[in-house]
């Protein structure tokens, strides 16, 4: 049970002009080798952020489907409701498109399915309890697989515009726009966008540019892309330097509530130096804890509120739930640890229990997995049902079936 480090190769003439060309430390030098950028213009690049990843967002497929849809809704007023996901990168993406929408005067609502009631994706149940009051129901981060849901949604009279980062099945759904880079006919340059990077591209099409957008809400889809955990390359480090630029003096106020609970400003009421780390690790599971134990919607009303007692009182509850939320996968990776300590070493650790609490034992399976380097799959037992999650190690994921 151990684990082995590969170090990637390089070569070390590469280094050498590197080191001699930009003053780099040759360490620094081979970790950049290591991950392809491998001559001094590439490492330039990479090391400048520079803007040449704003690319246009007409370049992805359905683009302009999904714009003349949403553009109608905007004139006519019609109802529209947006359609998200319970974690990071959903609550992101719906706080950003719910603000401009309404913003440009849209009578817009949200709905956030509960992991435990609802489940992952859209359902027939939400999207009929919405059949008098919407129109045209907008997706973020899910629903590239909700062919058949959206069939019934325009039985009953309500349009739908797709936009997700998923893997796309054969069929796409019938909607009036499908966005996503993963489509095989989309030609968009850079594929690995989280589900709030597709929405930012959507919200630059509409407002004529990426600029604007990226200032009013940079912060917040960083916040989402990093939390996805999404490679930060490309037009991803180009919006996550942008959105951490603007986090040290957000104008959000739920963010700056949440910042000021986790003691991310000093006594001078300036922003300390925040870094991916610091979103990953401090910020974004706060925002998550709310849909992992109660509901998502807390995260969402945060970053939408308007005054600065309301956004205290809801980010001083994130971070108690959040508390709730360690404590829990605490105990549940305790009791799993004991379990490991009864059984042989196979290659890969299927435990489990009942009552284990549905969202977290995704989380304690990384840390299982990150303990043993052994793949591992936690399930939730309820009665005779269990539901699990699993955790792939090295990119891959194996089981022996007995
Ligand atoms: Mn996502």
């Amino acid at each position: 049970m151990e684990n082995n480090w590969t170090v990637r190769e390089y070569n070390e003439c590469d280094v050498t002009n590197i080191v001699e060309a930009t003053g780099l430390l040759p360490l620094t030098a081979r970790v950049l080798c290591g991950r392809g950028y491998n001559t001094p213009e590439k490492v330039r690049n990479f090391l400048s952020f520079n803007a040449s990843c704003d690319y246009d967002p007409f370049l992805m497929k359905d683009m302009d489907k999904a714009v003349e849809r949403i553009n109608k809704a905007i004139e006519n007023k019609e109802r529209v409701c947006i359609y998200g996901d319970y974690d990071v990168d959903g609550v992101t993406s719906t706080t950003v498109l719910y603000t401009y929408l309404s913003e440009r005067g849209v009578p817009c609502t949200y709905f956030i399915p509960g992991r435990l009631e609802d489940g992952y994706g859209l359902n027939k149940r939400a999207i009929e309890s919405l059949k008098e009051t919407v129109d045209l129901i907008i997706t973020v981060d899910t629903g590239i697989t909700a062919v058949e849901e959206t069939d019934f949604a325009n039985s009953i009279g309500i349009d739908m515009v797709i936009t997700d980062h998923h893997s796309c099945r054969e069929i796409l759904p019938s909607a009036c726009a499908v966005v996503n880079p993963h489509r095989e006919d989309c030609t968009y340059p850079f594929k690995q966008l989280a589900g709030v990077g597709v929405v930012y591209k959507l919200l630059s099409a509409l407002d004529g540019g990426a600029e604007g957008i990226l200032k009013r809400f940079g912060d917040i889809i960083a916040i989402g892309t990093i939390a996805d955990v999404m490679p930060i390359i490309d037009e991803n480090r180009y919006i996550t330097s942008n959105g951490i630029a603007n986090l040290q003096k957000t104008s959000n106020l739920g963010l700056r509530a949440l910042m000021e609970c986790c003691g991310m400003f000093g006594k001078d009421g300036d922003a300390k130096k925040i870094n991916s780390a610091g979103v990953g690790f401090v910020l974004a599971p706060r925002i998550n804890a709310a849909g992992r134990i109660r509901n998502a919607k807390s995260a969402v009303e945060l970053l939408l509120s308007k005054d600065y007692a309301t956004a205290v009182r809801l980010a001083e509850e994130l971070c108690d739930i959040n508390k709730e939320r360690q404590a829990t996968e605490l105990d549940i990776y305790e009791q799993a640890i004991k379990q490991i300590d009864g059984i042989k070493d196979n290659g890969v650790y299927v435990l489990g229990s009942d009552g284990w609490h549905q969202g977290v034992i995704g989380v304690v399976a990384s840390r299982v997995t990150e303990r043993y380097s052994r793949p591992s799959i936690l399930f939730s037992f309820d009665g005779d049902v269990g539901k699990g999650k699993r955790q792939k190690h090295k990119g891959l994921f194996y089981v022996r079936c007995p």
